[in-house]
């Protein structure tokens, strides 16, 4: 019989706690009762979590299982942080919960949070020095040696390689808990890795059917905080959905090499039956109120039939659907689109990454070329499905010349909005050892996400890119917005009003909203976001863009005859010189 009766399983805060307190510019932020602006923090459910919970409870039903996710607490503070790290705030919310775990189990998934990741960790053995505590998810299992042996960390008992359902079980089941850590090759413990120095070598332990593992445990998560802020709401059709996680399969057979999926989830696909698959989203709308699913698959299309037969139960069950990591587009035809747009599905992440051919194939290996891109958002703008699309910037061996042909070239990709980041060197990719033998990486790395450049190589600096990105954020979508080039003006507000919606201060997005309300003959708010940007052209930030991209300045006057003059005043073709 186990000992291990409580589990508590910890997400520490997703992004480095300094990006909390100090959001970048190009970061959605929100503002506290104490009149500071504060990173906005995603909410999205903890599928790993969530699944490990539902195996470790087939087994033994009896085990209480509590989540604490850092991400969703921090969120609850609307008079201003009152911590001065994160350690404290973690440190001191461990010291009142009311819950003494046997196992005290912490979830990274992501570069940005190691510092949190390690400082739940230590938070953890200090308030319960008797627990396990383990650490688990993509950090640990490509970080391992990092913690153990040039940080030290030994707070963490043992860190888990790839996934932990089983394992967790495993563990659970243990008659001696640490002799099985020990013997384990799913977990890497202090002793263990010193021992054998070097011939280390964890592996896999997969659960092969995806089925045996039972309906998640979302009851670990309480809606009424997880749904406050999913990544969901920054996209406009969705911002008042209650949105729901599910994925279907795992695994990605694509080698991209800024990715880091396979490490955890394997490069062979996995996937839930259709059957299991149509049980469990009838079940979210049902007993949870799902209005939205939200799929967090890597690679949903892997099985076109199959995605068919998806389409077909979110018709059916009247469901919205969104795919947040974005969808396979070699495998977006026309008629797989006309699909999606009949189960009720009108807007589609496009992972288009680069519109630089080499860039795809030398520096991605991405499977993928630019005229599919265009052909995939070209038909989704025929069939009626709003595109959103996903761009990196940055990638070590991309040459500045790359970069201005990427810039010109999407502008005439015609999505209706980009999410341009800059690449990252996530730690497990193919990307990030480059980086590292090549020493191209500025500052500390474990805390770069994709808004802060910190590859510099022999063609770019990471200011370089930094301003690049912003750069390339404000062309395609304000100064070559593809839906104002094209005469969707109520399509271009969608996008616009959605960043004026999450920065009333953004000057560009006032500006080209004045513009569209103006051609739609809404005289009444073409004068609102008209005022809205003259208050902020004297503004040290926006003024530098102003003068770039040849927006007009213009003072309250120009409130009493706005014509067509007031919005043709730039001059594109300087355009690149940034
Ligand atoms: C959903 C998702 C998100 C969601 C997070 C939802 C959430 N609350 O977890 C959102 C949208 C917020 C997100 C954001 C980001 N993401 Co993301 N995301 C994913 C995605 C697609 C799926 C994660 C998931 O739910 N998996 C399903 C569950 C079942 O698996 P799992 O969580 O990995 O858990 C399993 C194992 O890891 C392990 N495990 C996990 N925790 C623990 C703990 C213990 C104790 C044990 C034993 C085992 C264990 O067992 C679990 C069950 O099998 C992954 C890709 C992937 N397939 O993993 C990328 C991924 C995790 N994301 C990634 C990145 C880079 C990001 C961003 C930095 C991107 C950005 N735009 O800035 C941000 C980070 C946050 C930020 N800066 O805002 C990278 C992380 C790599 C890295 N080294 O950083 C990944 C791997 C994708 C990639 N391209 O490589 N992401
Ligand atoms: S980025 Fe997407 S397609 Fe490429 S390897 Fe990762 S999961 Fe697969």
């Amino acid at each position: 019989m186990t000992r291990i009766k409580k589990i508590l399983f910890i997400i520490p805060l997703h992004i480095p706690f300094e990006d909390y307190i100090n959001p970048p510019s190009n970061a959605r932020s929100i503002m506290k009762n104490d009149g500071k602006y504060y990173n906005s923090i995603m909410t999205d459910l903890p599928l790993g979590a969530m699944s490990m919970s539902a195996y470790i409870k087939k087994f033994h039903p009896g085990i209480d299982v509590k989540l604490l996710d850092f991400n969703v607490e921090i969120n609850l503070f609307d008079d201003g942080f009152p911590y001065e790290n994160f350690y404290k705030f973690v440190h001191d919310h461990l010291s009142k919960i009311n819950f003494s775990p046997d196992v005290v189990a912490i979830s990274s998934l992501f570069s940005p949070s190691f510092n949190n990741f390690i400082d739940c960790g230590k938070s953890s053995k200090e308030i319960f020095p008797k627990s396990l505590v383990i650490g688990g998810g993509n950090i640990p299992t490509n970080s391992y040696e990092y913690i153990y042996d040039e940080l030290k960390h030994d707070f963490f008992d043992a860190l888990c390689f790839g996934e932990g359902e089983k394992p967790m079980v495993e563990l659970i089941e243990a008659e001696n808990a640490s002799k099985y850590l020990e013997n384990s090759t799913s977990w890497i413990t202090p002793k263990k890795l010193r021992m054998f120095k070097g011939a280390v070598t964890p592996t896999h332990n997969f659960v092969d059917d995806l089925d045996d593992i039972p309906f998640f445990d979302y009851d670990l998560c309480d809606y009424n905080t997880h749904g406050l802020n999913p990544v969901m709401s920054a996209f406009s059709s969705f911002s008042d959905q209650t949105g729901f996680h599910i994925m279907t399969s795992r695994g990605c057979p694509f080698m991209c090499t800024f990715c880091a999926s396979h490490k955890v989830h394997g490069r062979d696909m996995r996937y839930h039956s259709l059957e299991r698959v149509k049980k469990d989203a009838k079940k979210l709308k049902d007993k949870y109120g799902a209005t939205t699913l939200i799929f967090q698959d890597d690679h949903l299309m892997g099985d076109p039939e199959r995605v068919y037969e998806i389409l077909k139960i979110i018709k059916e069950l009247k469901v919205q659907a969104i795919f947040q990591n974005g969808l396979t587009l070699y495998a977006l035809n026309h008629h797989m689109l006309s699909a999606f747009y009949d189960a009720g599905i009108d807007q589609l992440v496009l992972p288009v990454e680069s519109g630089s051919e080499k860039v795809l194939k030398k520096q991605m290996k991405k499977p993928l070329k630019t005229k599919i891109s265009e052909q995939v958002a070209r038909d989704c703008r025929e069939i009626g499905i709003y595109t959103d699309a996903n761009v990196l910037v940055g990638m070590p061996g991309e040459t500045k010349e790359d970069i201005d042909e990427a810039r010109i070239k999407l502008r005439g990709l015609n999505a209706n909005w980009y999410h341009v980041v800059c690449a990252s060197p996530i730690v497990g990719s193919e990307m990030h050892e480059l980086a590292l033998e090549n020493n191209y990486i500025s500052g500390d790395t474990l805390g770069a996400d994709y808004r802060k450049a910190v590859i510099n190589t022999e063609d770019f600096s990471a200011e370089y890119i930094q301003n690049v990105q912003y750069a390339m954020n404000l062309e395609l979508n304000f100064v070559y917005n593809s839906d104002i080039k094209l005469g969707h003006y109520e399509l271009a507000l969608k996008g616009l009003n959605n960043v004026v919606r999450v920065r009333s201060d953004h000057a560009f997005g006032h500006y080209y909203m004045s513009m569209c309300y103006f051609y739609l003959k809404d005289f009444t708010n073409a004068k609102k976001h008209l005022s809205s940007y003259i208050d902020l052209v004297d503004n040290v930030f926006w003024r530098k863009y102003i003068n770039l991209y040849n927006l007009p300045i213009l003072e309250k006057q120009s409130l009493d005859n706005i014509t067509s003059n007031t919005f043709s005043t730039q001059n594109y073709d300087e355009l690149i010189a940034v």
